[in-house]
């Protein structure tokens, strides 16, 4: 076998094992400040959300969690919808908190000056860890959109205080096997700052919660020109990358399509998780999308957006370490440099689409789902009732 047959075997390996989580918010209607536009056929609970996750796993094979977001998908059982998941081939992944869609938290959450106003940040912390304990979820995600708008405004060190009072309590209501991802965001909705603006933020509060507290990098929630790979290296150094939200962004919290803006950054990414052995499943990294459909149609959204991930992720399998350590010690500056972009410019849909046919997929997973007829279907069943999403 040749080195580079080696290589594509391996690949292929590591692929097969490669799992990205899918969120149910997805294939709700979104939109922007603007306009949600509403589609035909979206789900009306969090049922058909599942419904259509799976979906996108029957012809991914790759996708087989969901991830809820609370009190998005609330249900009044939350066993049965996780025997739903199952009796669809799909399991429930990263349990979401929400603090951020009532009144009283406008002034903020787990951060907030007034203790009651935490207490039921904490509270609601809590309920979604009985969700987890019914769904036989394991990961507790937090995003606050705590923050200032104006100088002045609140004491920045107390908050930090309050917030490290207050996930403390929630981390402690954690059972032994469960673990808490802390995401982080620059702006938006505050401005002036926000309450984990940074990896840094992120990461000295899980240190100081404890081993099961880990980071979560939203690929959408840094400032234009930041160089994403150096974090995920460093994060991956200190054992603490828990999780990734990717999607793509050209100037703010777009949500667009993983690998839509910028194939090459989710590449060099890929690159740094492959480095670091964290591609297995149990380097206890989870490959999420947090993306918004707005104008395309949302299950084949999901699916050409896993389907990013996976080029991406054979790119970067299709490295060749040695040549590449070899150039990088011999200080052969453009012949490491070119060693990268050989894998990067390889043209991995052939290989991906074999890799299929032996999983027993169909070797085109788009056109598999156009021909199905599930969209078709669901938007003559799906009639009256509210659409899940934003206000559509
Ligand atoms: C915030 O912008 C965020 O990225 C968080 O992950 C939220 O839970 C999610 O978006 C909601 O869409
Ligand atoms: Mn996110």
């Amino acid at each position: 076998m040749t080195a580079s047959t080696q290589r594509i075997e391996a690949a292929k390996a590591a692929l097969r094992l490669q799992t990205i989580e899918l969120p149910s918010w997805a294939f709700g209607n979104s939109g922007t400040r603007f306009k949600v536009f509403a589609q035909q056929g979206v789900p009306r609970d969090p049922y058909e959300k599942i419904a259509d996750a799976a979906q996108v796993h029957q012809y991914t094979g790759v996708a087989p969690r969901v991830s809820l977001h609370i009190p998005w998908d609330l249900v009044d059982d939350f066993s049965d919808l996780a025997r739903h998941s199952a009796d669809l081939g799909v399991s429930i992944g990263m349990i979401n908190s929400n603090v951020f869609q009532d009144d009283d938290f406008m002034l903020g959450s787990l951060t907030h000056p007034d203790a009651r106003v935490r207490r039921k940040a904490i509270d609601h912390h809590k309920q979604c860890i009985d969700v987890m304990r019914a769904t036989g979820s394991k990961d507790l995600k937090v995003w606050l959109a705590d923050g200032l708008n104006y100088p002045g405004q609140d004491s920045i060190r107390g908050r930090q205080d309050r917030l490290a009072d207050s996930l403390q309590e929630v981390y402690g209501a954690l059972d032994e096997d469960q673990h808490m991802v802390l995401e982080y965001k620059f702006f938006e909705p505050a401005f002036y700052i926000t309450d984990v603006p940074d990896w840094g933020t992120s990461l000295l509060h899980c240190l100081a919660l404890g081993d099961r507290a880990s980071v979560v990098l939203d690929t959408g929630h840094h400032a234009p020109g930041t160089n994403i790979e150096f974090i995920v290296a460093q994060l991956l150094r200190q054992g603490r990358l828990g999780a990734f939200d990717f999607n793509s962004r050209f100037y703010a919290d777009d949500d667009l399509m993983v690998g839509a803006a910028d194939p090459f950054q989710l590449f060099r990414i890929m690159h740094e998780i492959v480095q670091a052995g964290a591609l297995a499943p149990d380097s206890g990294v989870n490959f999420m999308l947090d993306q918004c459909h707005n104008i395309e149609p949302k299950i084949p959204g999901q699916i050409r957006s896993v389907m990013n991930v996976q080029e991406a992720t054979a790119k970067a399998l299709l490295v060749d370490a040695e040549a590449l350590l070899a150039a990088q010690q011999a200080g052969d500056v453009l012949g490491a440099h070119g060693v990268l972009m050989d894998a990067y410019n390889t043209d991995v849909r052939p290989f991906l689409a074999e890799l299929r046919s032996e999983m027993g997929l169909e070797q085109d997973p788009m056109a598999a789902f156009a021909a199905s007829g599930y969209a078709e279907k669901v938007a003559a069943e799906r009639v009256g009732g509210a659409q899940a999403g934003w206000g559509a």
